[in-house]
């Protein structure tokens, strides 16, 4: 559906549809453990978060060159557009790629030739955010901040992302406050699979605007307190849980007990390759499956538009 909405919670590595995969495999001279796009497509059944992040980053491999990047998020937009998102912040995983030998900057001048043609080409206006992986090390974090000085001008804000549970927020103090001191903005995923707490350390310790996913914050009636009177938006994405078994069905969703709480939600597609669709789908998802009023999804896409980074005067252009 096309009611217009920005989109916050997107890891431009997990648009990689299977059919991109095979193309760019066969450009680079890649060769991927699966015959074909259906075979590929059956290893997406994923038991939790690990499982389906193992395929992901086993697939990024075919992601070599610029033109690779530039592919990758011009297939995005479009898709986006043409589901009503006006703006999309845009995550990516630097460590994923300089660690297999790709230069930042490949990755970062690569995404740019698409992102920055995107609100005359697409309709969509467009931030990027650089994720740090939790799973790796905080010095790791660090180093990727630092390769990323000669690019800060094309970069909003930072993030964190992939395995959460036994990675909590304060490990990566040091590189948010140095990312504060840079004028980056700062995100992070928390209470996905993790409990309540790493969320309120994501607020405290790395003192961030909004929180990925949050979802676990339901398990804590105090935390759910605090962020409807701090305003702390949270990027949801319903298709995403329910690949991922953090809920069972997406008729379990606590999205509108959220709502009715107060919490300030927004809906997204996190890996929409993966996870069964893109932003308008997991709209069209919850409002078939949890019965959402049309005056509440008109508010989560008010909310997408508040939540989001730009200024008050792009906002109201974009909406
Ligand atoms: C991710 Cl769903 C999800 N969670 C954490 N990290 C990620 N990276 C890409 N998708
Ligand atoms: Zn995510």
């Amino acid at each position: 559906m096309s009611l217009p909405k920005a989109e916050l919670h997107l890891h431009i590595e997990g648009t990689l549809e299977p059919e991109l995969a095979f193309e760019l495999a066969a450009r680079n001279g890649v060769t991927l453990p699966y015959a074909d796009t259906d075979e590929l497509r059956e290893a997406y059944r994923f038991e939790d978060l690990q499982s389906f992040l193992n395929l992901y980053y086993e697939l990024m491999a075919v992601l070599r060159t610029e033109r690779d990047f530039e592919d990758l998020a011009n297939a995005y937009l479009a898709r986006a557009a043409a589901q009503g998102v006006r703006h999309a912040e845009i995550f990516f995983d630097p460590q994923a790629h300089t660690s297999r030998g790709l230069e930042l900057g490949t990755v970062v001048e690569g995404l740019w030739r698409a992102l920055g043609d995107s609100a005359s080409r697409h309709g969509v206006s467009t931030r990027l955010i650089m994720c740090f992986l939790r799973d790796e090390s905080a010095e790791s974090a660090l180093a990727t901040l630092d390769a990323a000085k000669p690019y800060l001008d094309r970069i909003t804000g930072v993030g964190l992302d992939s395995a959460e549970v036994g990675h909590p927020p304060a490990k990566f103090r040091e590189v948010y406050e140095a990312a504060a001191a840079l004028g980056l903005r700062r995100v992070a995923h928390a209470g996905e699979e993790g409990p309540p707490e790493y969320i309120t350390e994501a607020l405290d310790v790395l003192g961030v605007e909004r929180v990925d996913h949050g979802l676990r914050c339901v398990e804590d009636p105090a935390l759910v307190e605090r962020l409807v009177r701090e305003r702390v938006p949270l990027t949801l994405c319903p298709l995403s849980n329910v690949r991922l078994r953090t809920v069972d069905t997406l008729a379990d969703h606590p999205l509108p007990a959220m709502l009715d709480a107060g919490l300030i939600c927004t809906v997204n597609s996190d890996d929409p390759a993966y996870f069964g669709g893109y932003a308008g789908d997991n709209f069209d998802a919850v409002r078939g499956t949890l019965g959402l009023s049309e005056e509440r999804l008109r508010e989560l896409a008010r909310n997408s538009f508040l939540a989001s980074f730009l200024e008050d005067d792009e906002e109201l252009r974009a909406r």
